[in-house]
This record gives structure tokens, C-alpha cells and sequence, in this order.
């Protein structure tokens, strides 16, 4: 029943008709409001129109091969200008921010001396590198201030996209936030003769994307005292520059996608929509380029893509920069979601063209059989715990054996999931077969709700330094999301 007051005074009610006119109106003011508001965040999403004016910082390429003698990687205190001129507080490893890329080869072995000029203890974990847990870099495995850690990595995996970073319980988030970040690429025989673009800064570039915030160009340093639940903050940073351009040859162009982010998921995309190739998951090459028009990563993954410049004088690589649960109804807000420029892509005929088509076939890929799994385990994503737990360094929260196949499930909820020493082939998604970008190797998932993985360890981890298993957003594994265990 709907009551309301004539001019008169007369106080009337009707049923039904009113009411159904008063939802009527109702109906009508909240579409119109929706839309407004709707159309307001839309207004705000369309991308940047400033010209890129910075180039693209690019890191220092260490290419293991021209080494005579270890790799000696300083992590030091120092300053970044992420804009011209103005110098904001950083850390990184031998410059202001972030670090070298350093390039290893399949059957070799890289020897590096990290050494710690930090007042506060870090470690270098290898993100995404299959080998034994005392190389791996776990929370165990401390580089006090002042101490130099040596480490030889015998590299026996394919081909891929790693990364180095520090990751002691407590610290993690403060401490990537800060510029301590670096990539591991791996190269061997095959992929190296399959004439995709491999000139390292010209067209195989490898771009690691962060979220900072920023006051009168300063980056905000991260809170000290209580740690934020997840820190998403609203400018994107790619290697260090904000909004930046890079010259690229009239050819097909490798961006080899990093993100770096303590806790933002993006999704990445060209301009107008145009079409760009997935090549490589984490862990190696795909068997083929799949063509795609968006791309999700959240923080932790690595996908490699490449973009045909030979059609197009410039071209931009843009984000939409996505709510922390980024499924389920939040995919509503995805498409009005703030989009920032990740990289402006001028083509410059200047430069030789070098990769001028694209190899159909990229790599062999020997699925494992769900028939041959001998253990199974499920890792469920909860409130800052995983299956209950929170992280304990005294307790090994479970055993694995050398070579045997497993089978995880993966309940993640809003978190992404990310284990070392191996990497995992996906053999569902939320029931179904993973799609042709998604089968490829990875170490660290976002599944959009379950999945379900295949995976296997070839190297030791003992309880002295076992391996770790954990959310991927940086403050939630600081906070204990994270679990330990060995394999032997
Ligand atoms: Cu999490």
C-alpha cells in the first residue's frame, strides 16, 4: 500500500496501481542513476590522451655468457626519478630501482654474489626457477646487512620468463614496494632458432608492471606500522616510468609482461582492440601463438606477447587496472575499470627489421596424464591462511616425493596461488579444460575459483630450506598466507 497527501490535506492510499507506479519510478530514477554514474566511471576509464614523453626505461642486460667470474648484484639504498627531475626514495639491485636483467642458458650454470648494503635482512628468491630449495631463496634462506650471499644456479628448464625478488616472511611487500625486483630469462638451443624476436631493448622487451602512488612526482613510500590488507594504488609504473614510449623496429615486437605488483591485477590490452599474440605462459614457450584481444595477469604471472608493428606506425599497450577480486560479480566493473597507458610502441623504420614473421610452431608440450597422479592435495585460499594454517617456519605442512606427479586442487577465492621449484601444467579451470592460452607451463594461477593442476618436483627441499606455496598478493603472504614443504 502507497499512502500520499493531496493539496487538500487528504491523506490517500491506494493499492496495487500506485504501487506499481512508485516501483515504476523508482525503476526508472535508479536506471537512469546507474547509467549516469556508470557513464561517469566510463568517461574516467577511456585511456590517457597525453603523449608518452618518457622513454621506457629498460634494465641493464647481464648476459651470463660474457661473465668472467660471478655476477656481483649490490642491493642498496638509493633514488629513482619516476618523473623528470624529481627523485623519490627507492631500493634496488646496482641502480636506484629494480635491477638488472640477468640472461642464463639452458645447461649452464650462472654464479651470482648478492650482497646486502641494506640496514634489514633480505633474500633473492628465483621465482619460477626449477632447482633445490638452499638455491631456491625461501624465508629460511636470510642475507643479513652486510652479508653476501653466492649462489650457482645450474639452469636445466626451458626457455622462460623468471624473476628475482625478496621474499622473507614479514618483509616481501615493503620490500618489492621499494624496487627490489628483477627478471631471469632463460634461453636455450630451441628457442633461440626459432627466429622470434630475441634483441634484447629493441624487440624482445621485458616490461615489469607495478602500481605506485605518487605526491608531487615523490613516490608514497610503503606504510610503516600496520600493514595495509592489500596495496593497490592508482599509477601505473612500468620499469620505473610512468606513461613511457620506446622505439621498436617495423616488425613483430616480444613484451615479455611481468607483473610486478604487490597486490593489483590488471588487465592488459592494445589499443582499439587489435589483435596480439600470447607466445609463452611462466614457465616456457606455448606449442603455438594464440591471437588474443585482452589478457589478465595477476600479480606474480608472466605471460610473453608479441605485436605486429609491421601494420601499424605506433601502437598502445594499455591496462585496465581491476578490483582486488576480479571474477564473480566484480566482472561486471571490469569493462568501466580505470585504464592507464603501459607502454607507447613507435615504430621507427630506422631500426632493421628482425623478426618479420612469426613461427606457427613454438614449442612441444608433453601433457601429463591425470591416470599417472599418485598423491593429491587440495589448498584451499581462506581468510589469510591457506587449509586453516597460517604460516609457522617450524612446521613442514606437508612431504612431497622426487618425481612423483600430484594433482592440486586449488580452491583460491580472491587470491592467486603461486608454488616454487616447479612449474604446473592446468588441467581444469572451474571444471573445464584450460583454455589454449592457459596450457602452457606456470608457476603461479589465478583460476577464478577452482582449478585444478599437474605438477612434479626434480629437485630437493629439506626441512632446513623446504619450499613455499602461497598467495601471491604481497601483504597477504607476509601476513601468513603461506605454507612449507619438502621434497625427497
Ligand atoms: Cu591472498
Amino acid at each position: 500500500m502507497t499512502c500520499f497527501r493531496h493539496q487538500k490535506g487528504v491523506l490517500q492510499c491506494q493499492k496495487g496501481f500506485a504501487n506499481r507506479r512508485v516501483a515504476f519510478v523508482i525503476l526508472l530514477v535508479s536506471a537512469l542513476l546507474f547509467t549516469a554514474v556508470f557513464a561517469s566511471i566510463a568517461l574516467r576509464a577511456s585511456p590517457p590522451t597525453t603523449a608518452a614523453q618518457t622513454p621506457l626505461n629498460i634494465p641493464t642486460l647481464i648476459d651470463s655468457r660474457t661473465q668472467n667470474g660471478p655476477i656481483v648484484i649490490d642491493i642498496t639504498k638509493g633514488e629513482h626519478a619516476f618523473f623528470l627531475g624529481v627523485k623519490s626514495t627507492t631500493r634496488g639491485y646496482n641502480g636506484g630501482y629494480l635491477g638488472p636483467t640477468i640472461k642464463m642458458y639452458k645447461g649452464e650454470n650462472t654464479d651470482i654474489q648478492f650482497t646486502n648494503h641494506l640496514d634489514e635482512p633480505t633474500n633473492i628468491h628465483g621465482h619460477g626457477l626449477h632447482v633445490e630449495g638452499k638455491i631456491d631463496g625461501g624465508p629460511q634462506n636470510k642475507i643479513m646487512p652486510g652479508e653476501t650471499w653466492s649462489v650457482t644456479i645450474p639452469v636445466s628448464q626451458q626457455a622462460s620468463t623468471n624473476w628475482y625478488h625478496p621474499h622473507l616472511k614479514g618483509s616481501t611487500a615493503s620490500q618489492v614496494h621499494s624496487g627490489l625486483a628483477g627478471f631471469y630469462l632463460i634461453e636455450d638451443a630451441h628457442s633461440m632458432s626459432l627466429g622470434l624476436p630475441n634483441s634484447y631493448g629493441i624487440d624482445d622487451i621485458p616490461l615489469v608492471i607495478q602500481d605506485r602512488s605518487f605526491v608531487d612526482g615523490k613516490m608514497t613510500p610503503y606504510p610503516t606500522g600496520n600493514m595495509p590488507e592489500d596495496l593497490r594504488e592508482d599509477t601505473l609504473v612500468v620499469n620505473g616510468t610512468v606513461n613511457p614510449y620506446t622505439l621498436v623496429p617495423r616488425s613483430f615486437v616480444r613484451l615479455r609482461l611481468l607483473n610486478g605488483s604487490n597486490a593489483r591485477s590488471y588487465e592488459f590490452y592494445l589499443e582499439g582492440d587489435q589483435p596480439f599474440y600470447k607466445i609463452a605462459t611462466e614457465g616456457g614457450l606455448l606449442p603455438s601463438p594464440v591471437e588474443l584481444t585482452s589478457l589478465k595477469m595477476a600479480p606474480g604471472e608472466r605471460n610473453d606477447i608479441v605485436v605486429d608493428m609491421s601494420v601499424v606506425e605506433s601502437q598502445r599497450l594499455l591496462a585496465r587496472l581491476l578490483p582486488m577480486n576480479y571474477n564473480g560479480f566484480n566482472a561486471v566493473l571490469i569493462p568501466f575499470s580505470q585504464s592507464q597507458s603501459v607502454l607507447e610502441l613507435r615504430g621507427d623504420d630506422s631500426l632493421k627489421v628482425l623478426a618479420s614473421e612469426l613461427p606457427k610452431q613454438l614449442n612441444t608440450i608433453t601433457p601429463y596424464l591425470e591416470k599417472d597422479v599418485e598423491v593429491e592435495r587440495v589448498f584451499e585460499l581462506g581468510d589469510m591462511s591457506i587449509n586453516g594454517q597460517q604460516m609457522n617456519m617450524k612446521v613442514i605442512n606437508h612431504e612431497s616425493k622426487l618425481g612423483q606427479l600430484e594433482k592440486w586442487t586449488i580452491d583460491s577465492g580472491r587470491h592467486p596461488f603461486h608454488m616454487h621449484g616447479t612449474s604446473f601444467l592446468i588441467l581444469s579451470m572451474n571444471g573445464k579444460p584450460p583454455a589454449p592460452e592457459d596450457q602452457g607451463w606456470k608457476d603461479t594461477i589465478y583460476p577464478n575459483g577452482t582449478a585444478e593442476i599437474l605438477l612434479k618436483f626434480d629437485y630437493e627441499a629439506t626441512e632446513q630450506w623446504p619450499y613455499m606455496y602461497h598467495c601471491h598478493i604481497l601483504e597477504h603472504e607476509d601476513m601468513g598466507m603461506m605454507g612449507q614443504f619438502t621434497v625427497k
